[in-house]
């Protein structure tokens, strides 16, 4: 097989640069590990930025996401006995964020690549990406018995985490900057109406809490929880009454519990890895850096080199403009590190820490009091949560 651009992998980075380069008419080859149905079965992120949802649109997505996606115009941070809000429109410049379920939108960007005949294969066993540092490289993947050639201009790892595109950079090339937090987010996912109709994140003694939504029937909560715990030893019940501790009396008492329907344990970690290119290879999203969910930056972080690497691809193939290639790496770290240091700071603020200092719990207590008595702090945290212009 021959085409101009492979990516390997088939989560929202992966499937929304296809489509993009599809509707400008530069083919691609999509290869995806596992079934469409386990990539659907993920739960995960739930808030996106206006940017992303301008992608999402200009990728000819947007339709369910505007109907059924809800607007966020502020956030509830639940401290020390208080109830404060976040007005991100007010903050922000008259922006806001959308609560649309990632699973919902990595749903309309399948829908739109089969709708479109996309090449999109599923199941590629043991793919492997080559010649990364010649003008001709490849990739190979297993269908059964057969291993399958695929000669391209470039190679895109948008292969999460684990992936392998990121591996097959040399190791004296990468630098890799990593931080473990000591704790997870156990979430649940409920058919049950949201306690708020705004997202509230609780900081407590007993560990941080999130009350989000996916839409007006179906809820999203989460607890911080030892890397120890397992999630089978969490029952439905523990975890609701788990809840309610963390969260205002007011708040618990009005909280709909119900069975739950998803529940997983995440580890929590910060990591980047530099450069994001290496020849005709690459890295966007998860597979060049993580952060902690406190700050709901991943996937849109993710979105952002998408966002970049698409307008780069364009000059290059419309225009023949390389600097957009050229430039991909040092522009999307640029944004990622940004993206790092809110994560970074908004899990600092939130999170109990097991071996904190007393010294440490003033400096988060200040954190917050600071933050909700200075209008600069606000307009920060606003523009930071909505999204850094791309
Ligand atoms: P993904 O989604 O991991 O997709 C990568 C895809 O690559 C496939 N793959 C391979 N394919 C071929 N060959 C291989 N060798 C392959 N190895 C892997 C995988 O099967 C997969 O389908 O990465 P992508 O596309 O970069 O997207 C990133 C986002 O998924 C991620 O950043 C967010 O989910 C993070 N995140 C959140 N981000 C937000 O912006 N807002 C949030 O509110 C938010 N909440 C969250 C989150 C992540 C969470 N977890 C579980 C990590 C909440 C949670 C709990
Ligand atoms: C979610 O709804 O899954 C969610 C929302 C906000 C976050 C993290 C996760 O900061």
């Amino acid at each position: 097989m021959k085409t101009k651009v492979c990516i390997i992998g088939g989560g929202p980075s992966g499937l929304l640069l296809s489509q993009l380069l599809h509707l400008k008419g530069i083919d691609n080859i999509l290869l995806e590990k596992h079934s469409r149905e386990y990539v659907l079965s993920r739960i995960r992120a739930g808030v996106l930025e206006h940017g992303f949802a301008a992608l999402m649109r200009e990728a000819q997505c947007g339709e369910r996401m505007d109907k059924e996606g809800e607007i966020h115009h502020g956030f509830i941070i639940s401290h020390d006995g208080k109830q404060d809000r976040v007005d991100l429109h007010m903050y922000s410049g008259g922006n806001s964020v959308i609560v649309y379920g990632q699973t919902e939108l990595t749903r309309d960007l399948y829908d739109a690549r089969s709708r479109m005949n996309g090449a999109v294969i599923h199941n590629a066993e043991d793919v492997q990406p080559h010649d990364l540092m010649s003008d001709k490289p490849y990739v190979t993947y297993r269908a059964g018995d057969e291993i399958v050639r695929i000669d391209c201009e470039y190679i895109i790892g948008a292969d999460g985490f684990h992936g392998v595109s990121r591996k097959s950079i040399p190791k004296t090339v990468l630098r890799e900057y990593e931080k473990v937090y000591p704790f997870g987010w156990l979430g649940v996912l409920s058919r049950t109406k949201p306690v708020s109709s705004e997202l509230i994140y609780a900081k407590h003694e007993r560990g941080f809490a999130l009350c989000s939504l996916r839409s007006q029937v179906l809820s999203r909560y989460y607890i911080q929880v030892p890397l120890t715990d397992k999630v089978e030893e969490w029952t439905d019940a523990a975890f609701w009454d788990e809840l309610k501790r963390r969260l205002s009396n007011e708040v618990a008492s009005r909280l709909i519990t119900g069975p739950s329907i998803e529940k997983s344990i995440a580890p929590l970690r910060s990591f980047v890895a530099e450069p994001m290119r290496y020849g005709n290879l690459f890295l966007a999203g998860d597979a060049a850096h993580i952060v902690p969910p406190t700050g709901a930056r991943g996937l849109n972080s993710a979105a952002s080199d998408i966002y970049y690497l698409y307008h780069a691809m364009v000059d290059h193939y419309l225009k023949g403009d390389d600097s957009g290639l050229e430039n991909y790496s040092a522009k999307a770290l640029a944004r990622v590190w940004k993206a790092q240091r809110f994560s970074w700071w908004m899990t600092m603020m939130l999170h109990t820490f097991p071996d904190s200092l007393d010294y440490d719990k003033q400096l988060q207590r200040i954190d917050l009091a600071y933050l909700f008595s200075s209008e600069a702090a606000q307009r920060s945290l606003a523009e930071n949560y909505v999204g850094l212009p791309f």
